[in-house]
């Protein structure tokens, strides 16, 4: 009868069990695809269920909900490809998860740091994420075993990639691809804002995880491999030569240098149908 009927339409979302914790749906190795004539129309296309950016799995209700931050600047082509095989990456893997590209207008120098700390912060103003997924333009998993889920310690992703023979770049890197539960980001006051050009910036967040008496976790090396989009070093985003003064003090600075010091000006959200494009400018340092 009717009274039932609506019982069981009010029951119905909490029915809904947690998705697994690796997903039947994982192939494993990919065949990676790059191809210089797809377009960002092809991709929508074939991620229907992508809506503004965010995706959801149907059946089961996901381990975590995950954002994917992507600082970018000029770098389209990148993106393009990282979307096209991000997607249906994230979707096998049965996640609750939403694409945000963090863009920096302006020609000013770069700072990926203060674009990731922006980033969580506005994310945070959409949904309540359990987990960031700190994610450069260029570097594209090639095995979907690699979870794109937080753990009880921050983690990096990035163990070997092509470039470098898929060897660690040095002792102790946590650059690339890293995740952080919502708190363990806040516990270190995220990124430096103080990193202007290539460099530092990745060291400086793995002192104040150390700092903060957490560890770093890595997935195995036969999972944990990336393929990096060749590139040359980008304008605007030389070398930053102050960095290793700069790592000196990560101790005396980080509670004030991070999330609660991190101004910028808001320039747009946009909810693109496979990413959330916010962009923001900021002053420089001096
Ligand atoms: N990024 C941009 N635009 C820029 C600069 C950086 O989007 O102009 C973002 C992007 O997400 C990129 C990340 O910041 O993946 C890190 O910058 P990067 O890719 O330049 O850093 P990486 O260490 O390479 O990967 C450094 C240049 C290497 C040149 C070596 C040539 N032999």
């Amino acid at each position: 009868d009717k009274s039932q009927t609506a019982m069981e339409d009010a029951t119905k979302g909490l029915d809904v069990k947690t998705c697994p914790q690796l997903s039947t749906n994982l192939k494993g190795i990919l065949e990676l695809s790059f191809n210089p004539s797809l377009t960002i129309e092809e991709v929508q296309s074939k991620n229907p269920s992508v809506e503004n950016g965010v995706y959801q799995p149907e059946s089961c209700r996901a381990q975590q909900r995950v954002a994917i931050l992507i600082p970018h600047r000029n770098r389209e082509k990148h993106l393009l490809y990282l979307l096209d095989n991000l997607h249906p990456f994230l979707q096998r893997q049965q996640l609750e998860y939403g694409i945000y590209v963090i863009h920096q207008a302006g020609n000013m120098k770069f700072n990926r740091a203060k674009l990731l700390n922006i980033g969580y912060l506005e994310a945070l103003k959409e949904k309540k994420w359990d987990c960031f997924i700190f994610h450069d333009v260029d570097l594209v998993p090639e095995n979907d075993f690699n979870l794109y889920l937080c753990d009880s310690e921050p983690k990096h992703l990035v163990v070997g990639r092509n470039a470098t023979g898929y060897r660690l770049r040095y002792k102790g890197y946590f650059g690339g691809v890293s995740a952080m539960t919502r708190d363990q980001f806040a516990k270190v006051n995220g990124y430096s804002n103080n990193y202007w050009g290539w460099g530092g910036e990745d060291d400086d967040l793995r002192q104040r995880v150390l700092l903060q008496k957490m560890t770093i976790v890595q997935p195995p090396l036969e999972i944990a491999k990336y393929t990096m989009i060749f590139h040359s070093r980008d304008k605007g985003n030389e070398v930053n030569n102050k960095r290793m003064q700069q790592l000196k003090s990560v101790s005396k600075v980080y509670k004030t240098d991070g999330l609660n010091s991190c101004s910028y000006k808001l320039l747009s959200i946009e909810h693109n149908p496979l990413y959330i494009n916010i962009t923001s400018t900021y002053r420089n340092q001096s």
